[in-house]
């Protein structure tokens, strides 16, 4: 599987060192690359799996001095200093710059792939049981959630507690103003939206934290026996439509900067400002992250009066495609599922729904950050294809 290495030499007056590889192929590696990385005790610690030298001493013009293969699976070098390093095959393998390799290797640390959904989403189900003692579970759940966005949990128990054994299963929860879980209830003086028995539009949670919660997970403990239904749209899917059918309104969304606003006292007292992009993209105008609740979209909107109309008509085209009926999915969690699910990029909804002074509906919530999640997931593989 693993290839040994038929030749090495230095190129390019000793600042690359090519390696040709027994299947044929060829790697090409930039000497100061290999310097940074020598893996020798001095220059990394292998305690922490982390490099010693500090950037002061790397010379970034350096060349090879001596350059020699030992026995196919190894390659020294010494450097004009007399400093020795070596680079094991299958080390240097995974590290090869070409495109293909890097898309490898991009592909293993991040998972970026992902399933677009419309109102035809088979909601993917597991058991709360089996994600919590099978390890098999868990990482198909995580990578679920990586790839689709929304995975429901089934059969937890119906009370307040579950979210934070969920939060020791991964690591640990994100802690916010609502506190570490918070009771999702129509609720007196409510301090947000959610907090009432009114109708939810799309959103995702928490646009006014710098770094929004990257995971939401939701455990349906009461549910009211008419309305209370719950909504979800890939927003990353409703985002490259909109791309298609009106690219101004994307590059509007995609650029204008929104205030956001959150004031109030919950876990402690709290008075929050941001202001978030509504779709976020990366630098090839691929949506990275959807920013959008309406109700904490402030009222001080710091643009040029005359670009405030063609914003609004903007977001309207985004609502709309979010809303239409093709996009969205509509389901009504039971007590004791736990949906789970994308923060940046599933925007959720809930229909509104009749209350009385007795509590007929109730949901406890949670935030985890995607560090944390896919760190999880990272490990759970490594276990469960037992690599490495
Ligand atoms: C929320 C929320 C959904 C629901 O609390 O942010 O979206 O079904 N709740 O109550
Ligand atoms: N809650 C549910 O952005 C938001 O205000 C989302 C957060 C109150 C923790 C709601
Ligand atoms: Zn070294
Ligand atoms: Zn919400």
């Amino acid at each position: 599987m693993n290839p040994g290495i038929q030749k090495v030499e230095a190129l390019d007056a000793g600042h690359f060192v090519r390696v040709e590889w027994e299947d044929g192929s060829e790697s090409r590696y930039p000497c100061v690359w290999l310097r940074d990385n020598c893996q020798c005790p001095r220059c990394f610690l292998r305690s922490a799996r982390a490099r010693r030298l500090v950037f002061e001493d790397l010379d970034v013009n350096i060349v090879v001095k001596e350059i020699a293969l030992a026995g196919r699976k190894k390659i020294s070098i010494t450097w004009p200093d007399e400093h020795a390093s070596e680079y094991e095959a299958e080390w240097l393998k995974k590290r090869c710059f070409s495109e293909e390799a890097r898309a490898e290797m991009r592909e293993d640390l991040f998972l970026p792939e992902r399933q677009y959904w419309d109102s035809d989403l088979q909601l993917p189900k597991i058991p709360f049981e089996e994600i919590m003692y099978n390890d098999e579970s868990a990482y198909k759940w995580l990578c679920t959630l990586k790839k689709v966005g929304i995975v429901l949990l089934t059969g937890a128990a119906t009370r307040e507690g579950e979210l934070v054994k969920l939060g020791h299963r991964i690591g640990f929860l994100r802690l916010t103003f609502y506190g570490p879980t918070w009771q999702v209830q129509d609720k007196a003086d409510a301090n947000n939206v959610a907090y009432t028995a009114g109708k939810l539009c799309f959103h995702t949670d928490y646009p006014v934290l710098q770094h929004p919660p990257g995971v939401q997970f939701l455990h349906c403990i009461k549910q009211t026996a008419a309305g209370g239904e719950s909504e979800v749209v890939d927003g990353f899917h409703v985002s490259n439509k909109l791309k298609k059918q009106n690219p101004q309104a994307y590059q509007i969304l995609s650029s204008t900067a929104v205030d956001y606003t959150d004031v109030g006292v919950d876990y402690c007292d709290f008075a929050v400002q941001c202001k978030q992009r509504i779709i976020d993209v990366d630098s090839r105008g691929q949506a990275v992250r959807i920013n959008y609740n309406n109700a904490t979209r402030d009222t001080v909107f710091d643009i040029p009066a005359e670009k405030v109309r063609p914003f609004y008509a903007a977001l309207k085209e985004f609502d709309d495609l979010l809303n239409s009926a093709e996009h969205k999915f509509t389901y009504k969690l039971k007590p004791g599922d736990i949906v789970t699910f994308d923060n940046w990029r599933v925007l959720h909804g809930r229909q509104s729904y009749h209350s009385g002074s007795e509590v007929t509906r109730h949901l406890e919530g949670a935030y985890a950050d995607w560090d944390v999640v896919m760190s999880r997931l990272r490990l759970l593989r490594k276990r469960v294809l037992n690599r490495d």
